[in-house]
């Protein structure tokens, strides 16, 4: 139960904020998830806590992409676990994409942890569990350079949440097209992924949801018509102009 009253101005918030915490007591977020959420609130709140126009372009792109993708796979850490679990295991249903774990700050112990409540909220086969089946992503140091050798090293695209950097390029120069969630427009991440989707995950989860079972009906040519005509860079560009007139405007408001 929460502490937070309903009426308070930023319940939304603070309740991502508390789903995070528990999270953390729960064994599933690392330490460093937490910093790493403060930063993407600061960048929710100047992106006014909703979902843009230009994240709405590129989850249409992405879920092109997806339904297209031969092999697609999710990737999830410690905060998407703990922020939207149920929401991962409808995405990978409604997409046909795998799971797998793959931690940033590796700890087997949270692993396990991670695996045990996807399963709890439906996840059938989880990748990145078994240790005959690691593998390692070349051009990366960390420890995400390990991955299941058939789930994303095999895929042909993977949605890679709250990601780092040095990943997502190891992955792009791997072939393999990279789809993430970043609140932040300017990270590396959000600059090198082929569709960035400038928005909190616990709310751009759920629109890939539905886009995704939106298009799933549509013919291959509609679906490469969308992402022909759509350009990355473009796309994060217009997101930042979204969110200095969205400023400007609230500064006028002061
Ligand atoms: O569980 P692990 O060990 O794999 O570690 C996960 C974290 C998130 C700690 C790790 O990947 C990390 O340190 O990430 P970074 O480099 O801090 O990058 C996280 C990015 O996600 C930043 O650009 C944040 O602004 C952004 N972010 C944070 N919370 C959200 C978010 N983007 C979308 N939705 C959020 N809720």
């Amino acid at each position: 139960m929460t502490l937070i009253p309903k009426s308070h101005p930023r319940f939304q918030s603070l309740l991502i904020r508390e789903k995070l915490v528990k999270g953390f007591d729960d064994g599933l977020v690392a330490k460093e998830g937490l910093l790493a959420h403060g930063r993407g609130e600061a960048f929710d709140y100047i992106l006014g806590e909703k979902t843009l126009k230009t994240a709405k372009i590129a989850i249409k792109a992405a879920a092109a992409s997806i339904l297209l993708a031969k092999n697609p796979v999710i990737s999830v850490n410690g905060n998407v676990a703990a922020l939207c679990p149920k929401e991962i295991v409808r995405l990978s249903k409604v997409s046909k994409a795998k799971i797998e774990v793959n931690l940033f700050y590796a700890n087997e112990k949270r692993k396990q942890k991670i695996v045990k409540i996807l399963k709890k909220n439906g996840a059938k086969e989880i990748f990145g569990v078994l240790k005959k089946n690691a593998t390692r992503l070349i051009g990366i140091d960390s420890s995400r350079r390990i991955v299941d050798k058939n789930g994303i090293f095999a895929s042909d695209l993977v949605i890679v949440p709250l990601e780092d950097g040095d990943r997502t390029l190891a992955l792009r120069r791997a072939k393999k097209q990279v789809i993430t969630f970043d609140l932040n427009p300017l990270s590396r991440t959000a600059q090198t992924a082929n569709i960035s989707i400038i928005d909190n995950v616990v709310r751009g989860i759920v629109e890939l949801i539905t886009e995704c079972a939106r298009l799933s009906t549509k013919k291959s040519s509609e679906l490469e018509k969308i992402i022909k005509n759509f350009d990355n860079k473009k796309n994060l560009t217009h997101n930042v102009i979204e969110i200095k007139s969205n400023l400007s405007r609230r500064a006028k408001n002061a």
